[in-house]
């Protein structure tokens, strides 16, 4: 079994991406700006907002957060993004998910710029991203193909498992992963609830990834030999043990999974701060695509 060290490979992409961020800046470029709305204090969601806001730093980029109350309108909030998008030195920014019940996301998503939509999941990117036009790709699943190059996994003709049929993860990493070229070329399946014979689905996977946000669901007896498994979960449980009250746990049982697979990635520290990356390889490419107009 070989683990997948995702926050390695993350400050190794980092570094790369201060690197070309130095250069651009040197060479007269815009520093690249991003800026994320938080609407609300949700715990985890803070922590997201503060792993983006350090990874700016620590790439050179300048960000700032929008921090707004849980109460704010759906019009408010419509509002606050049509400021963003016409600022003309923000480059890109989030809106955090999720956002209060009260509030439509698909509207707030088709309410940003596409040109400025550095999560990637405007309509608008969405499709060029499935008819393979240059677009942003949101965050997770491009880590996971960075993931799957750094360590030089095999995806040609492998049968590629996804269980999990989000906006975010599931339905984008089943589409690039089917794409000509490498790391894609896989055939892929996309499992969700209502898919008949999971248990069975899952087991003929080359390459499982799951995504979809049930704590520890895939079990070793759902996985074939030999298999790469990619879990994207990542839920809090409250924890006596822990030193902040509370743990994290994937959507694979780990201990179990693990000396089943070729490849496996752990949480914390697997796909979570890959997106993290995605995101400012996102931003850069945002800030240069602006200045290229
Ligand atoms: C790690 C997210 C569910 C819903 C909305 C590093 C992150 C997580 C874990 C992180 C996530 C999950 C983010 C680790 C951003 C990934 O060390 O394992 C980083 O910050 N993520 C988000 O912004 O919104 C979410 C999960």
């Amino acid at each position: 079994m070989n683990l997948i060290n995702g926050k390695e490979v993350a400050a190794k992409l980092k570094q790369d991406i201060a690197a070309e961020t130095a250069s651009w800046v040197a060479s007269g470029g815009k520093r690249p700006y991003l800026v994320a709305v938080l609407v609300g204090e949700d715990g985890a969601s803070q922590t997201y907002v503060g792993h983006k806001e350090k990874a700016c730093r620590e790439v050179g980029f300048d960000s700032r957060v929008v921090r707004l109350d849980a109460g704010i309108s759906e019009s408010e909030l419509l509002e606050v993004i049509e400021g963003l998008n016409r600022d003309a030195e923000v480059d890109g920014f989030i809106v955090q998910l999720p956002l209060p019940k009260h509030i439509s996301e698909q509207r707030v998503i088709e309410a940003i710029s596409p040109e400025k939509d550095v999560d990637g999941f405007h309509p608008e990117n969405t499709g060029r991203m499935i008819t393979g036009l240059d677009a942003y790709i949101p965050a997770t699943p491009d880590g996971i193909l960075e993931l799957l190059k750094y360590y030089q996994i095999e995806t040609s003709g492998k049968h590629c498992v996804v269980i999990g049929r989000s906006n975010i993860v599931g339905r984008p990493i089943a589409n690039l992963l089917s794409m000509k070229g490498y790391p894609g070329d896989c055939t892929v399946t996309l499992c969700h609830s209502r898919t008949a014979n999971l248990k069975e689905v899952v087991r003929t996977g080359d390459i499982v990834i799951a995504a979809l946000g049930v704590a520890e669901f895939v079990t070793a007896d759902m996985i074939k030999e030999g298999a790469v498994v990619i879990d994207v979960g990542i839920t809090r449980v409250k924890s006596d043990t822990s030193k902040n009250g509370f743990k994290l746990l994937g959507d694979v049982k780990f201990d179990e999974v693990a000396p089943k697979c070729s490849y496996i990635t752990p949480v914390p520290g697997g796909v979570g701060p890959m997106t993290i990356v995605s995101l400012m390889k996102n931003t850069l490419k945002a800030a240069r695509r602006r200045s290229a107009k």
